[in-house]
């Protein structure tokens, strides 16, 4: 009886959970620190958006739609800015909070678990965490191989390393906090008295604000100096040889016995045996195009337009020197991306290209620097960037996307948007009437547009007046005057495809195929 009171008022002395969390928290706000520094500065592996990456890659196909709705819903709902920068910027500060947090918890328990066997081994106990942490992500980092710009066997040692240190300081920490005074309890000359608890508190405090401080110079220092140094971009300077599968990757049957004869034609026929450079003396191919992505919900922005150039595929097919029985390219992409195309829609569409510039100038690593085919008719959801190596197949396979439940073909749907309601821009006609512009785009893929209509309130649908397109390939501005009414005002648009075929109107939600249904939208004058 006398035992379990004694262990019990101990335990009461000894510094909560919280204590605990605190120091995990400093300790994995320093790591991620100095992990984002490392990144800027020498190119080392970030390890938050790597594993972020990796999360995206392995969920269910549901719950990762689920998640970019939810994100573009909200980014929308709170008129957050141009979606995709503003769902960049919440990926990134949803992985470096999974991070974070991920620390804090595993920290927490791990001195939950130091607290129970009063601080012993504390120091190989955090020490075991870092390896059990650090070799994973060390795997993850290494896979899905996003932010490292330097070597694997450097990336791997820094990834393993870092966390070793962060959970041997964890440990370290830990033991320091249940020690309470100990180490002064040492040294104090013999006979003097025990130190009471309010000495070991304050020595507790001290310890933790020390602490505290120099994980706060650490975050800071690392925060800063990342950001003002150089963004080094991964791909930047590389030419598509550099991105090569086969450059990288041993082939499958490179240990076999047999022996091709001098002379038989390669057995692997990597469609970029032409270099960056090689492909750009091929004749250029320039091409005003409208792309959008599948999750574009109706009225988005994610959807734009520039002047595309690059190569046509049907013009490359014959350096190809394809084998008989090829009948489809897969795609991979420097991120794991890859999708299927088939020789027929190469053959049949002299309009898919192999894209290595926009407006002009080299695409930006953002949008698929070094090269990015363009897939007439097709959401975005089916067209690499970064194309990494273009392998030949014999049969049709699901790429990315569609493993993860989207539409197999992910044709662009027609869809018509009001941009503007100009009432500031009012036009007074013949009939010294009050014309109110209104304004804004339509698109079918590649499929054209032949009409577009406005309703205003329960009206009959008018005829807007359509602007040559900038390509067959592009949407297409549309304008219509309104004889400007007081009040309140909801105004709809529809479109018809080139064929004459009208937008569908029912609504239906970006996944698996993509948004349709009408957009409207209502005012007060
Ligand atoms: N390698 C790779 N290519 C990709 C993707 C990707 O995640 N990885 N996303 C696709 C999707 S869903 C879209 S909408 C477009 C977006 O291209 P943009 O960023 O240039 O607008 O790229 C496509 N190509
Ligand atoms: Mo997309």
């Amino acid at each position: 009886m006398a035992l379990i009171k004694q262990s019990s008022k101990r335990a009461s002395e000894r510094p909560g959970l919280t204590t605990g969390g605190l120091v995990a928290a400093m300790l994995t706000a320093a790591l991620i620190s100095v992990f984002y520094l490392a990144w800027k500065v020498v190119g080392l592996p970030f390890v938050p958006f790597d594993a972020f990456d990796w999360m995206a890659r392995i969920l269910p196909g549901q719950i990762l739609a689920a998640g970019i709705d939810a994100m573009v819903t909200v980014i929308r709902a709170f008129n957050l800015g141009p979606t995709a920068a503003a769902a960049k910027t919440a990926e990134h500060v949803m992985a470096i909070a999974g991070m974070f947090f991920m620390g804090l918890l595993v920290g927490t328990i791990l001195f939950s678990i130091i607290r129970a066997v009063r601080g012993r081994y504390a120091v190989i106990l955090g020490l075991a965490l870092g390896i059990a942490l650090g070799i994973p992500l060390q795997l993850i980092s290494q896979r899905v191989g996003q932010t490292a710009g330097t070597g694997p066997e450097l990336s791997a040692i820094w990834v393993l390393g870092a966390l070793l240190l962060w959970g041997t300081m964890l440990g370290w920490a830990d033991q320091r906090l249940l020690a309470g005074g100990s180490t002064v309890v040492d040294a104090r000359p013999a006979g003097q008295p025990a130190r009471g608890d309010t000495a070991e508190r304050i020595d507790r405090r001290h310890f933790l604000v020390r602490l505290g401080g120099a994980t706060a110079v650490v975050t800071v220092i690392g925060a800063v100096v990342g950001e003002l140094s150089e963004v080094r971009k991964r791909v930047s300077g590389a030419t598509g040889k550099d991105l090569l599968w086969s450059s990288t990757h041993p082939l499958p049957n490179a240990d076999a016995a047999m022996k091709p004869v001098p002379g038989t034609r390669p057995e692997f026929t990597p469609l970029e045996r032409l270099t960056l450079d090689e492909l750009q003396r091929f004749e250029p191919m320039h091409q005003f195009i409208t792309l959008s992505c599948i999750s574009n919900p109706v009225g988005g922005d994610l959807i734009g337009t520039t002047r595309w150039t690059g190569v046509s595929l049907q013009q490359l097919l014959p350096s190809l020197r394809l084998q008989a029985g090829a009948t489809h390219l897969k795609i991979h992409a420097a991120d794991g991306f890859y999708e299927i195309v088939s020789l027929e829609t190469i053959r049949s569409d002299e309009r898919v290209m192999l894209t290595y510039a926009w407006d002009g100038v080299p695409l930006l690593p953002e949008h698929g620097f070094p090269l990015r085919i363009y897939i007439p008719d097709l959401y975005g959801m089916k067209q690499p960037k970064w194309i990494e190596s273009i392998e030949v197949t014999d049969h049709w396979e699901p790429g990315f996307w569609v493993i993860r439940g989207w539409d197999k073909v992910a044709r662009m749907t027609a869809t018509s948007v009001i941009d503007t309601v100009a009432v500031d821009m009012t036009i007074i006609n013949a009939d010294r009437r009050r014309l109110v512009p209104i304004g804004g785009i339509a698109h079918a893929g590649a499929r054209g547009i032949s009409k577009v209509e406005l309703q205003v309130d329960d009206g009959p649908w008018q005829e807007a007046a359509l602007r040559t397109p900038l390509s067959r390939l592009t949407w297409t501005i549309w304008r219509y005057e309104w004889p400007f009414d007081h009040g309140k005002h909801t105004f709809t648009v529809r479109c018809y495809e080139g064929s004459g075929t009208p937008q569908i109107s029912t609504p239906s939600p970006v996944e698996p195929s993509g948004a349709t249904g009408l957009y409207s939208k209502t005012e007060m004058f």
